[in-house]
């Protein structure tokens, strides 16, 4: 069988198609900006995008139901009011298709796809020390030969899709959410089995219930979850929030989560009945408000943290009303903590279960072993018979973008051996070992765990263009991050992390939906605008956290 890699260079060849100032993997949110600074600042730089359009998490995640958790008006690009103003979003938190659109309108607005080469992931990425320059190799056979490598594969973009034995034995279909066909999937009258119940898998069983035949919940670890508000906007609703630009952009990147609300109240200095009344009306919001903006408190307490995660607990249990699901689908109060791992936001998800073609099986204490022809099998020994096989189960967070390509720094030094060991980086902008390789959404800055993805990768990819801009000012070409600047980071940023409840629950925050990755908190948790001030300290200081030369 012929493939386009069969013809691509192999390590060694020397031959170069094409010299670039910078190689920006990925067109989504951070790789479009990205492109577009850069370019703007007048060097030649190509972006390689894997998927046929733009998009990134929202090209490739196309799977029923799929949507924002994060208001509309805040997941958009601050930098150009007119940009900004031009787009109106239809609703609160709009779907997959919607938001796709909207990348697609600023990736026209701002002529950026003729810089883009789509259909083409990036393969290897080797650092040549002598010259200081990387070649970077691409599925279609491009050598690239570049000053500058800049990241921007999206914190949630590696699915973990052969999670069971037997997947290719499985005589219907199986779907990973986040590689979801473009093409309409007919899934009237099937049998159908969702496996996860995190944001994504909640979204798609609220969104299929009513369509399939039959609906099989594989649920293993039960999920706080709050409803979502999602309001159509009237033209005056889009002229209102759009009235908000100045104040939105000085706002929502200071906060702690870059979201329009922030820490408001102090558990402390409530009465319990002023407590109740806030969360009360936070949880009236349908937003994330409850997690991200009610009392700080529910990330350093054990008593905060279990009164508020008993607070929605009440809200789910009242819901669902039978005991068995409330077993299946409700963290039990001594579980883990409300918020130390994503809240999704659900909309009638929980009402679902109470349909009679829907069936929520548990598979905490009764795993699923394998895929058979027929479907799934549990320890027990018990087979479910399934036509399709959804498959919510996550991804590598953080590190499964890179660790998925060949990136080679100093001396050969692989960076998927170096985080199969231990995840560092410096500020997540950088990894040393790794000169004039610049980073976004990887771990140690703050990310989708705990930020509104646009807020942090705008900052991200500015910082980075400042930063090469520092250096062509000076007359320089390398930068990397010293030693002691990146052990300084880490240890600042597990600090604060320890500092949590948050190390203590497991879930892709912390690696430990990954058999065998280093477990350290993904996200830094000092707050959105706080590392922000970090970042800038950092360049007007002179960049002392790194070596320039
Ligand atoms: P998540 O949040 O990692 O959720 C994955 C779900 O899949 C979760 O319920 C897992 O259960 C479940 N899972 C994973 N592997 C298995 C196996 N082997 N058996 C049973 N269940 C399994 O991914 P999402 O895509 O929902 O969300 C990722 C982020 O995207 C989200 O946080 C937002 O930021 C957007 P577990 O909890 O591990 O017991």
């Amino acid at each position: 069988m012929t493939t386009t890699t069969d013809t691509a260079p192999q390590a060694g060849d020397s031959r170069t198609d094409l010299e670039l100032d910078a190689v920006v993997m990925g067109a989504g949110v951070a790789g479009l900006y990205q492109l577009y600074q850069l370019r703007e600042q007048g060097l030649r730089v190509r972006a390689y995008e894997e998927g046929t359009g733009v998009g990134g998490t929202w090209y490739w995640n196309r799977y029923p139901g799929a949507r924002f958790d994060s208001e509309g008006y805040i997941y958009q690009y601050l930098f150009s009011e007119e940009l900004y103003k031009e787009w109106s979003w239809s609703e609160k938190f709009p779907g997959q298709a919607e938001v796709e659109s909207w990348l697609q309108y600023v990736t026209d607005k701002l002529d950026l796809a003729k810089d883009i080469q789509f259909s083409t992931r990036v393969t290897s990425a080797h650092f040549d020390e002598d010259r200081g320059r990387w070649t970077i190799r691409t599925s279609r056979g491009d050598v690239i030969d570049t000053q500058f490598f800049i990241t921007c594969g999206g914190m949630l973009s590696a699915p973990q899709q052969n999670v069971f034995e037997g997947q290719d034995t499985f005589h219907g279909t199986i779907f990973h959410t986040s590689r979801w066909p473009k093409e309409p999937v007919g899934l009237e009258g099937k049998r159908v089995g969702v496996i996860g119940i995190g944001a994504t898998g909640i979204q798609v069983i609220q969104t299929i219930a009513d369509k399939v035949g039959h609906l099989t919940v594989f649920a293993r670890t039960p999920q706080y979850t709050l409803p979502m508000k999602n309001p159509k906007y009237t033209p005056e609703d889009q002229a209102a929030y759009k009235e908000r630009f100045q104040e939105i952009k000085e706002t929502v990147p200071h906060t702690f989560a870059g979201f329009a609300y922030d820490w408001e109240y102090t558990w402390e200095e409530c009465t319990p009945e002023q407590r109740n009344e806030i969360l009360e009306e936070i949880y009236a919001d349908g937003s994330l408000k409850l997690w991200l903006a009610s009392f700080a408190e529910i990330f350093f307490s054990e008593d905060i943290s279990r009164a508020v995660s008993e607070f929605v607990r009440q809200k789910m249990c009242d819901r669902l009303k039978d005991q068995r699901l409330i077993d299946i689908l409700v963290p039990a109060p001594d579980d883990y903590g409300f918020g130390t791992h994503r809240v999704p936001l659900e909309r009638n998800y929980f009402e679902v279960y109470h349909r009679d073609n829907v069936e929520a099986v548990s598979v905490r204490n009764n795993k699923i072993t394998e895929v058979v022809p027929e479907g799934l099998e549990l320890a027990d020994g018990t087979v479910h018979e399934l036509d399709v096989i959804i498959m919510a189960t996550g991804f590598d967070a953080g590190t499964g973008a890179l660790k998925r390509i060949d990136v080679r720094g100093r001396g050969g030094r692989s960076l998927a051996e170096d985080w199969n060991t231990d995840i560092r980086t410096t500020m997540g902008l950088m990894v040393e070992g790794y000169p004039n390789m610049l980073t976004t959404a990887v771990p140690l800055a703050p990310s989708a765990a705990l930020c509104n993805m646009t807020t942090c990768l705008q900052q991200q990819t500015e910082w980075i263009s400042e930063a090469i801009k520092m250096l062509h000012e000076q007359g320089k070409s390398v930068i990397e991050p010293t030693k002691e600047g990146q052990d300084a980071w880490v240890e600042h940023h597990d600090e604060l992390a320890n500092a949590t409840l948050v190390p203590k629950t497991d879930s892709w925050y912390m690696g430990s939906n990954v058999p065998g990755k280093p477990r350290r908190l993904l996200s830094y948790i000092g707050g959105v605008g706080t590392y922000r001030g970090k970042c800038r300290e950092e360049a007007e200081a002179g960049y002392p956290s790194f070596r320039t030369t």
